[in-house]
């Protein structure tokens, strides 16, 4: 019993759902790397990766096209965790802390998690900007399943009805992964 609940704790893995952009260097290289980096880690398995978009920048608009892509992983790290080896394998890739809503080698932003509410300094979960962007949700679409069970998809759709036709984002290739 005792041995059968330990093993049951240890191995008891979250899916949580990442965005991965970039828009200075060879961007799709990149976006391959960190997928890489991401199921090399002992505690990460990359489950399934979106195809990949171009899209035009958001927020800040004077910066070259993004990347954009979305990954499903399965992990056993708790969520503050996760996002500082997110952050590990950004500085890897080259990333330098730059202007909000800048330009950048890759960014890794950590947007959904079990459903899991959370608002720290660091983190916040969901994500609080997923539902307004297109260049989230289009990529997202492609790897949340139908019964995801915490409520994802459906977020997902109600955010793309909401925001109506997409534009600025267009198909670039298909998943980086496996
Ligand atoms: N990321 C930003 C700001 N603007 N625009 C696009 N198209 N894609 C991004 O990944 C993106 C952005 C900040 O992280
Ligand atoms: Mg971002
Ligand atoms: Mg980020």
């Amino acid at each position: 019993m005792t041995n059968d609940m330990t093993t049951n704790l240890t191995s008891e893995r979250s899916e949580a759902y990442i965005a991965l952009g970039a828009n200075l260097g060879r961007r799709e290289e990149t976006l391959r790397e960190a997928l890489r980096m991401l199921n090399e880690h002992s505690e990460i398995d990359v489950l399934r990766a979106s195809d990949v978009y171009e899209t035009d920048p958001v927020g800040y608009e004077d910066q070259p096209p993004f990347l954009n892509m979305a990954a499903a992983v399965a992990t056993s790290l708790a969520p503050h965790k996760l996002l500082e080896a997110m952050q590990d394998i950004e500085n890897r890739l080259g990333r330098v802390r730059d202007i909000r809503f800048g330009p950048r080698t890759a960014d890794l932003d950590l947007l959904w998690m079990d459903g899991l509410t959370i608002a720290t300094e660091a983190l916040t979960l969901p994500h609080p900007r997923m539902h307004e962007r297109f260049f989230v949700l289009v990529p997202l679409e492609d790897v949340v399943p139908e019964n995801e069970p915490s409520g994802l998809r459906m977020l997902v759709e109600d955010s793309l009805i909401q925001l109506g036709e997409a534009s600025g984002i267009l198909r670039f290739s298909s998943p980086l992964f496996p």
